[in-house]
């Protein structure tokens, strides 16, 4: 069992990515080799996401903002199965299962880490028996690529002083539903580099230097519909919170929630 920290970025859709995981079970991935994927709430807690996801996801009701805790682990910790079929030589099928638990943290987390002590028990805890990190950043926050960056950092200058073997970082750009992130959906790596270059440059740095692993993914948790690729998604709001809801919940088809999951698990690109 992987232990892993979902740190996002302001409103990037932590909550959404994981109560879809949770509700939809069935996932699609875009390696060929894969002929099915099933992901199956492990804990009590994530059995309860599923059962809202419904509503919240389905009748367009938004999820609450998540608000950070006193202590570390009283924050919500879902647990999930995923198992694949994987095509084998001829015809054979191999079946390979990840088992993780990830915190779904609030997103202000991201930007306090800049101002938190290294004797802070809570930062402490952000650091022991993790297994990796999932970051997904909203793909239209790029305006604050620099203050984020700030965080990053910090973080991972920290994350090189406690675990000095290196801990994955999957950066998850979510919301590609939206057509300007939709068209560079196969290129995580360009589209980082072109939209978030400060956190980009820092992510590379601290690859580099310390043999940390980082990857980039694209995702949507709304995913598109029709032949032209319509964002799943209606923006009721742009003030505050960047407010969407599913827009055709007949035609919800999630996009890229397995393979940053799977990285962090097992090191493998699927
Ligand atoms: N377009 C689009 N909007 C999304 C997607 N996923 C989530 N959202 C919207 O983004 C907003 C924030 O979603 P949350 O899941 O609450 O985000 P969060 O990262 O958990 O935010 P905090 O709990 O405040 O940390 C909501 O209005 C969601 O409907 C997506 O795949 N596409
Ligand atoms: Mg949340």
């Amino acid at each position: 069992m992987t232990n892993i920290i979902g740190i996002g970025s302001r409103a990037a859709g932590l909550s959404t990515y994981l109560a879809t995981l949770a509700y939809h079970q069935k996932h699609q991935v875009k390696s060929k080799k894969v002929l099915s994927c099933q992901v199956t709430p492990m804990n009590e807690n994530t059995k309860q996401l599923s059962e809202q996801a419904e509503n919240i996801l389905k009748e367009q009701v938004m999820l609450q903002a998540g608000k950070l805790y006193h202590s570390f682990c009283e924050h919500p910790l879902y647990s999930f199965t995923i198992t694949l079929e994987i095509k084998g030589l001829f015809w054979a099928k191999n079946t390979e299962e990840v088992s993780f638990a990830i915190y779904d943290m609030p997103d202000s987390l991201l930007r306090d880490i800049r101002e938190f002590s290294s004797s802070h028990s809570f930062y402490n805890d952000l650091f022991s028996n993790i297994g990796g990190y999932f970051l997904p950043i909203d793909g239209t926050s790029h305006r604050k690529d620099e203050v984020y960056a700030k965080s990053l950092e910090k973080f991972t200058t920290d994350l090189t002083q406690r675990n000095p073997q290196g801990c994955p970082i999957a950066f998850t750009v979510t919301k590609c539903d939206l057509s300007e992130l939709w068209v560079n959906r196969d290129d995580p790596r360009g589209l980082v580099q072109r939209r978030f270059p400060k956190m980009y440059e820092i992510l590379e740095n601290w690859t580099q230097e310390d043999k940390g692993k980082v990857e980039y993914f694209t995702t949507s948790s709304f995913g598109v519909f029709g032949k032209y690729c319509e964002p799943n998604s209606i923006i009721q709001s742009e003030s505050g919170r960047a407010f969407a809801v599913i827009r055709n919940t007949k035609e919800w088809q999630p996009f890229g929630l397995i393979e940053p999951l799977y990285w962090l698990c097992t090191g493998k690109m699927l």
